[in-house]
């Protein structure tokens, strides 16, 4: 049986350990009698936690009278109830870096990202020297910096090619930006498509591929993202992904961005696979472990990480090869607008721990970089509930319109044009308007009414009251559009994929604005996923993949192919890496 005493808060004890103290538990119902902590995990902690409390999906029948349950939210891997809830200090509710509701969580503080930067880490000289010049806590074939879509594909490749592989995660979950990824994958020539038939080709998803990105993509790199994409979803679903629903995205010729049934997000899906494949292999995944400094021997090539434990502190793994997948820098606002000053004090839809150290991390190993400019703005997200609202929205059939209730812009146009476009209409916002066919087709739209996002009337003249706007002008917008899905041409905005009409009761409103959201800058690769210095030269056992390095994506990404750059340059990452190891 749980207990979740869901009287906590008129308790009068201060924090977790003091009420459960006071309910006669000592400190072995949640810690072991040696050290106080397990480790940077709190493996030991959070696996009492449920022993008491029951699983994630327990715990969130018991407090299912609550509007928001946050537990079965992009949570995948290991569960890590101490994530929020401390117990001699705070508890700090993580939602809340990017959530903006109001959620009751007993003894809650505020949180907040307190941490050195890699300049002062590395500098900091007596910890720091100590811990360099002490023995290797481990030795291993592969280190792998980030446990997004990237890094866990590398570790699984790795892995399976036989390499001993640790993982480090500065965050206290797994997943990164990877875990709350929605619309999709985007591969050419797949089993899926076919069964679908839809015809595609792989000359198609590069042009797509170089268009969107305004030519300035590396060849090279789009060759592989491109010719390996439905090698990546079959290798997927060999591990149990379902990739089965296939739809639209802004800027592709036809539907090739892949996801689970029913419209679900496809990150949490592929990240569980993965971290199941990754466990199932023995590699050794460590949150609240925060890579350092790349270390390396006197020719220059790599020989292990400095790391910092949360709980552990400083200290060093030994390795012949590191791949660096730590993701991008969008929830760094003063580095964002370094680059792009125009970006200055915009929300961004990326997890908390996208600040761009990773990066920093390697450029100190000498990495070369490129098109750090490059930062992309995503056209819909919601400012209640702070979450993004996917592509998916539009490309199964909503439309934007501005304050007046017209349409602006061909919604499905790549999204620089659509952001741009809805930053030049009153208010800088726009509402996605859709109807109950739309809700049905997309499981996530749940999540948003769930979110307080999502206006809900019966009628289109009730929707448009409640928004403030014209209601004759709305129903007309959505008559005329109606008009060119039947005819299958839109007059207005060419767009191209209408998927169906916005006809059935009841209709929807979310109103939406731009975030940062994607930073097609980062390291230099070369197709090895070889990181190169500034001059080019491959620096001798430092790999990188994913969102972290630059030039797959040139100045704009086309929605749905970073999990598709992430699965093939990770997996040839992670399997470059143990081949440089010397394991097979
Ligand atoms: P991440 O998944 O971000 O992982 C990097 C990890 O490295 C993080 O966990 C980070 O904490 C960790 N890290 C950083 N520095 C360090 C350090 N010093 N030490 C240890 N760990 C470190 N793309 C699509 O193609 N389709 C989609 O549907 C889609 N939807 C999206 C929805 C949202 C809300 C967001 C934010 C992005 C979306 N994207 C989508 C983009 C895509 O999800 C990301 O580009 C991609 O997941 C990045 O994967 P990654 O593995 O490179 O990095
Ligand atoms: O590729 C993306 O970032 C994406 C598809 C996001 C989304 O709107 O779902």
């Amino acid at each position: 049986m749980a207990i979740v005493w869901p009287g906590l808060l008129v308790q009068a004890a201060d924090n977790l350990a003091e009420f459960h103290r006071d309910r006669g538990l000592s400190c072995v119902a949640c810690h072991d009698e040696g050290p106080p902590l397990s480790d940077d995990n709190l493996s030991l902690e959070n696996r009492n936690c449920s022993v008491c409390h029951g699983s994630l999906e327990t715990v969130s029948v018991e407090i299912g009278e609550r509007e928001i349950d946050p537990h079965l939210s992009h949570l995948p891997g290991e569960p890590a109830c101490t994530t929020c809830h401390a117990t001699h200090s705070p508890s700090v509710p993580y939602c809340s870096a990017c959530h903006s509701f109001e959620f009751n969580l007993p003894f809650a503080g505020t949180w907040e990202r307190m941490e050195a930067s890699i300049d002062e880490l590395q500098q900091q000289s007596a910890a720091h020297d100590s811990a360099i010049n002490n023995p290797p806590r481990d030795t291993v074939d592969v280190i792998v910096i980030g446990s997004g879509g990237a890094g866990l594909s590398a570790a699984v490749a790795a892995a399976d090619a036989s390499a001993r592989v640790i993982v480090v995660e500065k965050e206290p979950v797994i997943g990164g930006n990877s875990k709350l990824a929605a619309g999709g994958l985007n591969a050419a020539e797949t089993r899926q498509q076919a069964a679908l038939g839809i015809e595609d080709s792989l000359a198609l998803m590069t042009a797509d591929t170089i268009n969107g990105g305004k030519d300035k993509n590396d060849p090279v790199l789009v060759q592989v993202l491109v010719s390996e994409s439905a090698g990546s979803v079959d290798w997927l679903t060999s591990m149990g992904a379902d990739m089965s629903d296939v739809g639209r995205m802004g800027g592709a010729s036809v539907d090739r961005t892949h996801r689970p049934a029913g419209g679900l997000a496809v990150g949490k899906h592929i990240v569980q696979v993965l971290y199941d494949r990754a466990s199932q292999l023995d590699v050794d995944l460590r949150v609240n472990t925060r890579a350092v400094e790349i270390l390396e021997d006197q020719s220059g090539a790599v020989r292990g990480l400095l790391v910092q434990g949360k709980y552990t502190g400083l200290y060093w793994i030994q390795a012949p090869t590191v791949v660096v997948a730590a993701g991008g820098f969008g929830k760094n606002n003063d580095l964002v607008a370094s680059f792009d000053e125009k970006l200055r004090g915009f929300a961004a839809t990326n997890q908390p721990g996208a600040t761009g150290d990773g990066l920093n991390v390697a450029t100190r190993a000498g990495a070369g970089t490129l098109d750090m400019q490059f930062i992309q703005a995503h056209p819909t997200y919601s400012p209640v509930g702070g979450v993004l609202v996917t592509e998916a929205v539009r490309g199964n059939g909503a439309i934007l319109v501005n304050e007046a209730g017209r349409r602006f812009v061909n919604e499905l146009t790549t999204r620089d044009v659509a952001a741009a476009a809805i930053l030049e209409q009153a208010g800088d916002h726009a509402y996605l308007i859709f109807d109950e066919s739309v809700r049905r087709s997309l499981q996530q739209i749940e999540g948003y009414v769930e979110l307080g996002a999502v206006d809900e009337q019966l009628t289109l003249s009730d929707l448009a009251d409640s928004l403030g706007m014209d209601a004759t002008v709305l129903t007309a917008t959505v008559e005329r559009y109606n008009g060119f899905v039947a005819a299958g041409t839109d007059q207005e905005f060419s767009r191209q994929d209408m998927a169906r009409p916005i006809a059935e009761e009841a209709f929807y409103a979310i109103e939406v604005t731009p975030a940062i959201h994607h930073t097609m800058g980062g390291l230099r690769i070369n197709s090895q996923t070889q990181v190169l210095s500034g001059d080019g030269e491959s620096i001798r056992g430092l790999f990188a993949a994913g969102e972290v390095t630059g030039g797959v994506h040139g100045a704009n990404r086309l929605g749905g192919n970073a999990v598709s750059d992430i699965v093939t340059f990770g997996r040839r990452a992670g399997q470059r890496a143990a081949n440089y190891a010397g394991v097979n």
